[in-house]
Order: structure tokens, then sequence, then C-alpha cells
């Protein structure tokens, strides 16, 4: 997989995204990271990337031009594969594991990195870029946002991550939380591991993690059952924890 970036901060990059499972990524040739330095296709003497805003206001808008001759660049360097072109920004749609399951199936992915107060309106629609959001809060820059949105898209390419059946079992591949995991010591200050998990049950274990996995979701994003992926057996038992739950209300 090839993925582009466009900052007016290159020296970020790899950054986080040269370590561990990804660095590994990179030196494995699994995916090309290449930087682009925004302020290389200014346009003026000065280099210029952000100008004040029409309007009248606070602050600095990015400018046009720079991003549009960047991407041009960036598209000649690879003509044939048609990049998904991505605009991390707090007005984007939100980056969930369904997008980040999208991206990953793209051959090449580009990330425009704005910030000052924001990139000019024009630069989205000229350069086929799709703002998003990885949720509800302004950073200084796109520049971690866009590390964000890399570092869950490179780990669903093949051979990324060592063994597929964690990215399978991933919180989220069935759109639910993870359940609770636990390694040794069996009992440490007073907390033990569940019985359950130290019995060699199999059957039993994968139907309380099942149980586990619905009671937290249940408890803690309840928003995410809309859309999750439930077959009989996890209804069913999302309906005893539901009952379980009302009978514990009413006590
Ligand atoms: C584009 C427009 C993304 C980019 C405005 C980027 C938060 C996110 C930026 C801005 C970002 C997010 C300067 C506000 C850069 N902040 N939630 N900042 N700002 O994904």
């Amino acid at each position: 997989m090839r993925i582009d970036v466009v900052t007016i901060f290159p020296e970020l990059f790899p950054g986080p995204l040269g370590v561990g499972v990804l660095g590994r990524a990179r030196e494995g040739g699994v995916i090309d990271l290449a930087v682009w330095d925004l302020r290389a296709y200014a346009t003026d003497r000065h280099r210029s990337v952000d100008d004040a805003p029409y309007g009248g206001g606070a602050g600095m808008v990015m400018k046009v031009e720079p991003f549009v001759r960047a991407m041009e660049a960036v598209r000649a360097a690879h003509p044939v594969t048609q990049p998904v072109v991505l605009l991390p920004s707090p007005q984007g749609a939100v980056f969930t594991q369904a997008r980040a399951r999208a991206y990953a199936s793209a051959g090449r992915l580009v990330l425009l990195c704005g910030r000052y107060e924001g990139v000019d309106d024009r630069v989205a629609p000229l350069v086929g870029a799709e703002e998003v959001s990885i949720g509800d809060y302004v950073l200084t820059g796109g520049e971690l946002a866009a590390m964000v949105i890399i570092e869950a898209v490179v780990r669903l390419r093949p051979g990324v991550v060592g063994d597929d059946a964690s990215v399978a079992g991933d919180s989220f591949a069935a759109g639910l939380l993870d359940f609770p995991q636990y390694t040794r010591p069996v009992e440490f200050h007073g907390l033990a591991v569940p019985d359950v998990l130290l019995s060699g049950h199999h059957e039993a274990i994968r139907r309380w993690r099942k149980r586990e996995a619905l009671r937290r979701t249940l408890d803690r994003r309840p928003d995410l059952l809309d859309d999750a992926a439930l077959d009989d057996e996890a209804r069913a038992l999302l309906a005893e924890l539901r009952r379980a739950a009302a009978e514990h209300r009413r006590a």
C-alpha cells in the first residue's frame, strides 16, 4: 500500500509510525510512506502557505494553490493508481472501523494536513478529498489525525499484524467492545481471574467471553448495539443481560 502525506511539518513523520508493527511493515515494504513538504508547492517568493481569511476574523487560512500543486505532484508520482484522498478535519465524517476497513482495501491513500484556523474550502472539492474527523475535538494540525488514520488502516492490511486471528477478533470486528483479558498472576491485590478462564472448558470460555463483550457494550456503549452483527446466541445473551439489569434496578 502506498501512502502519501502532505504537510508543512514533514519532520513529524514517520514519528510513531516508524516503530513496532507499523515500523516493520514499512521496513518490509508492505507499506510505502512518502511525505511531501507543502511549502515546496507554494507559488510566491515567500513560500506562503497561509493567508488572512476573507470576511475578516482571527488567524490565518491555508491557501488553495499549494495543496492543488502538491496533489498534482503526488498523483504524477504514481499516475496509475487512483488514490483515496483524505483531509482530516473536525468538519469531516467521523472515522470509524468501517471506514478503516474501506480505506485498507484501497491501494493508495493520500492525507492532506491542515493547520492554522483551517483550510480554504475549495481545496477538498478541487483535489477530490473527503473530509474525515477522528473525533469531536480540535487539534492544532491534521498531522496527528493523519497518523491515527494511517495506524488504524495499515494494521488491517494482510501480513502487518502477525496473527490474522487477532485482527479478526478485534474490538469492533463484530461491532462490540472487547471481552476482558487477563494474564498471570491468577490473583493480584485481591482481584482474581474469573474461574471459567482457568477451567480449560473451551465452550464455556467462548460463551463467557461473548456474554462479557455484550455486557460491556451494553454498559458502556449501548449505541454500538444498534449496528452490531448479533447472531441468535448473542441476541439471547443480550436479552438475558437486559432482564438481569432490569431485575437489579427493581431490587
Ligand atoms: C482542517 C480544518 C482534524 C484541519 C481545520 C484536524 C481535529 C481533527 C485542521 C483544522 C484538526 C479531527 C486547525 C481546526 C487541523 N483538528 N478531529 N486540526 N483546525 O479529526
